[in-house]
């Protein structure tokens, strides 16, 4: 605790506590009314400090370095509109139960509404985004001032890693003169010793976690529904825990069930057994006949529900029981559809049905793993060594170079659904991520680079063109990174996922181009030169490794929003045409 006014305390004391819960990494932006709290973050050996200028910016970093870390990660800003630049990222992470901790520092009440100059109402700002909000007040240097402070700094932590569901906290602090640390007698007048020191080495309040393992009767009453299912299939979305791979493969192959696997899932792609992992599952289930001939009558999904809009209708028409495993204590069914939500552990539970189905081990999926191999060879036949950069291709490609370790963060808009149609399932272990809470094409770049700095893990950012222009800022904290991260920058020229949609058809081309293509002519090299980042333009996919291989820098990969969507449309007719023959076996 630093003694040297009462703001030094009231703020050393609360970060002291934050520090001994567990809290390692603190993103900051500059203002002066939140200084008690950024010397103290910055003056604890224990927190990592990140300086972020753009607030929004700041914001997903924080949600990409809690995301990929799985850690909570603090957000420290002024007071004012400051604040209010990290309401996107708050959304992000409140849908995808990423933990945040926002501390937002404000003026004293007797300073609001009075025209005293960068004050907004901070109250509640962000609504019902957040798992908890507290107006911390204002507080004397004693003894119930100081254990206030300690107090909510455990709770916040608790709040944010999740009482089930992990998501942003928000705190309000505000802070009378001094700012500065300096010195002013007889401040601090607290004299119990918890107040003053708390507790050597660990929090004042430590917090347990809800045990999520599941009953007996759970594990033995689904075992034997799994059991009795003759078509049932594994759906695996995204989540993060690549702990999930093996009981989930293990469960796959004693029940004789596919796995839908979305990359996200880090199911698609693994040094696990992926013997029954289907990747192709969008193309496939486009195919009707193909459709219909795998109608489920279970469904075991874990993760969230993925993007594939084949995959969900194929879904929503089957009247099979569809089970969700959702530990966290949300509502992750979209679908309406859901005859349970179990609320436990997802590796046990895999791992304790599949040790009860283990002695009557089923035959692999037939129709569905030939299925998929015929998709595959197909894609393969179609993308690999292609001549031109296409958007397929270059997620075919991708899949090649991701090693070991690598870290992908891949953007809304078509990267992510090329990826998941496209991908093919692989050996490397790499953690995909993505923000699929809200969809937003907001944050990328910054949330990719957090994500890089939190685990060290060399990166690939995938975005659009329009993704890099909304988020361009973000391209600044390269500077404090020294792991390699390396932008795909998929550059073609506007928005090209609107072409997919009915307003292609409905509107002129010249309303489209100006309300929904909105080519901006971004040009990669100079937006790289303005942050002094390598760039370099793919001119052939077999380039990509090498270009990947080089570390930081932009990767410009031109592709043409006009041709994009008939290519597109070649490749699921040839993968329906390469199903014709096992339809008629
Ligand atoms: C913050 C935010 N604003 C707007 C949108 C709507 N939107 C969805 S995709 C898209 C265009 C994205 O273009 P680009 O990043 O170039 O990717 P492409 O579609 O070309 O693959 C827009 C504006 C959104 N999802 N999020
Ligand atoms: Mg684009």
């Amino acid at each position: 605790m630093d003694p040297t006014n009462a703001n030094t305390a009231l703020a050393s004391a609360f970060v002291e506590e934050l520090a001994r819960s567990g809290l390692r990494h603190a993103v900051v932006s500059p203002g002066s009314r939140s200084t008690p709290l950024a010397v103290a973050l910055w003056r604890a050996p224990e927190i990592e400090v990140t300086v972020i200028v753009d607030e929004r910016s700041a914001a997903f970093f924080a949600l990409g370095a809690a995301q990929a870390s799985g850690e909570p990660v603090a957000l420290l800003c002024t007071s004012g509109s400051a604040v209010a630049n990290y309401h996107p990222a708050i959304c992000e992470a409140d849908e995808s139960a990423v933990p945040l901790l926002v501390l937002s520092a404000d003026r004293p009440p007797e300073l609001r509404g009075i025209g005293a100059g960068q004050t907004i109402d901070q109250i509640k700002l962000f609504g019902s985004s957040v798992r908890w909000f507290c107006e911390v007040g204002t507080h004397e240097a004693d003894d119930h001032g100081l254990l206030h402070y300690r107090s909510v700094a455990c709770r916040a932590l608790a709040a944010a890693r999740g009482e089930t569901r992990p998501g942003p906290v928000h705190l309000n602090l505000p802070w009378r003169e001094p700012l500065a640390p300096v010195a002013v007698a007889g401040a601090v007048s607290a004299s119990d010793p918890l107040a003053l020191a708390g507790r050597e080495g660990r929090p004042l309040t430590a917090v347990t976690r809800v045990d999520l393992e599941p009953s007996p009767f759970l594990l033995d009453e689904m075992a034997a529904h799994i059991g009795d299912a003759i078509a049932g299939v594994i759906v695996a979305g995204r989540q993060l825990d690549p702990e999930l791979r093996e009981p989930l493969a293990h469960l796959a192959r004693v029940s004789g069930f596919p796995i839908l696997a979305d990359p996200t899932s880090q199911l698609r792609c693994g040094p696990h057994d992926r013997s029954h992992v289907v990747a192709a599952y969008d193309l496939l289930l486009r195919d009707e006949r193909f459709a219909r001939s795998v109608v489920p009558d279970l469904v075991l999904r874990f993760g969230e529900m993925p993007t594939s809009k084949p995959l969900r209708a194929w879904l929503a028409a089957s009247d099979a029981s569809k089970i969700v495993i959702d530990p966290f204590g949300g509502w992750n069914e979209p679908s309406n559809r859901a005859s349970a939500i179990l609320r436990a552990d997802p590796t046990e539970l895999a791992a304790g049905w599949a040790a009860r189905l283990e002695k009557e081990e089923r035959g692999a999926p037939e129709r569905w793993l030939a299925a998929e191999m015929a998709a595959q060879a197909t894609l393969e036949e179609g993308l690999n060594g292609a001549e031109a950069i296409s958007e397929p291709a270059l997620h075919r490609a991708l899949g090649r170079a991701h090693g070991d370790g690598d870290l992908v963060y891949t953007a809304s808009s078509m990267p992510i659904r090329d990826q998941e149609a496209f991908l093919a399932s692989g050996s490397a272990d790499a953690l995909f991520l993505s923000n699929r809470g809200t969809n937003g094409i907001d944050g990328l770049v910054s949330s990719g680079i957090g994500a890089a700095h939190a685990t060290g893990r060399p990166t690939t950012i995938l975005t659009g063109d329009l993704g890099l222009l909304h988020d361009i800022g973000g391209l600044a904290a390269l500077r404090d990174v020294s792991t390699p991260v390396r932008i795909v920058v998929i550059d073609n020229d506007g928005g090209g996922i609107f072409h997919f949609l009915p307003q292609e058809g409905t509107l002129g081309g010249e309303e489209f181009e100006a309300l929904l293509g909105t080519p901006r002519g971004v040009d990669t090299a100079k937006a790289a030169a303005l942050f002094d980042l390598p760039h370099r333009r793919l001119e052939s996919l077999t380039d990509l490794p090498e270009a990947l291989a080089a570390g930081t820098g932009l990767i410009e990969v031109k592709t043409d929003r006009g041709t994009n969507v008939a290519a597109h449309r070649r490749l699921a007719a040839s993968v329906q045409e390469a199903l014709v023959p096992l339809a008629d076996a």
